[in-house]
């Protein structure tokens, strides 16, 4: 067991991310096992929760013409246009039906602002709207994160950034997180991961 100061966190292991839903990430199912193990590890276990409502601005079905996966510019700036996924109720923004979501001392939802999507658990992609999760972590005096889930080069990636420019040491265990490699996205979240001093491995 870690000591106090270490919390698991779990990003976006629902069922949209896995193979099956409707933003699937490639052997998103295939890490549940190790995240359940892992968390025997931590004596702090966060869960994320992608949830967005059913108009969400991310989707692209809110933007005549666009098709997933096109790009566009918001008042924050450029950001991805998803498939509708992960909308708040639905079996696709439920958890995988294997993780242990009994072990989650916290389960932090984000996305659920029409106008803004949020990648990380720390920060709205405008950058500055928080999620709180911060002020959780470290009224509970951790300040030691390792993070898993989905997907490496999106939720995860922006998570681990934000917590290192916050001052956490991170690590991001690779091998418990599946990407979704959209134009080199996955290469660039490497990138800026190690950039920020996040330790991937
Ligand atoms: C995610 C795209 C849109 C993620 C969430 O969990 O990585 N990616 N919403
Ligand atoms: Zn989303």
């Amino acid at each position: 067991m870690r000591d106090a100061t270490h919390a698991l966190i779990v990003i976006d292991v629902q069922n949209d991310f896995c193979p099956g839903g409707a933003l699937a990430v490639p052997g998103g199912d295939q890490i549940v096992p190790g995240i359940n193990s892992l968390m025997e590890k931590f004596p702090a276990v966060i869960l994320t929760q992608d949830w967005h409502p059913a108009d969400h601005s991310s989707f692209a079905s809110q933007h005549p013409g666009a098709a997933p996966m096109d790009m566009t510019e918001m008042p924050y700036g450029p950001q991805v246009l998803w498939p509708d996924h992960c909308v708040q109720g639905t079996k696709g923004a439920a958890f995988h039906d294997d993780l242990n979501t009994t072990r989650a001392d916290l389960i932090l939802r984000k996305g659920f602002r029409r106008k803004i999507d949020s990648y990380s658990a720390f920060f709205e992609n405008d950058q500055t709207t928080p999620t709180g999760l911060e002020g959780y972590l470290r009224t509970r005096g951790i300040d030691h994160l390792t993070m898993v889930g989905l997907a490496t080069d999106f939720c995860v990636n922006f998570s681990a950034v934000d917590a290192a420019k916050l001052g956490f040491a991170v690590e991001v265990r690779g091998d418990l997180c599946r990407a979704i490699d959209l134009n080199g996205s996955l290469a660039a979240a490497r990138d800026g991961m190690a950039a920020a001093g996040v330790t991937v491995t």
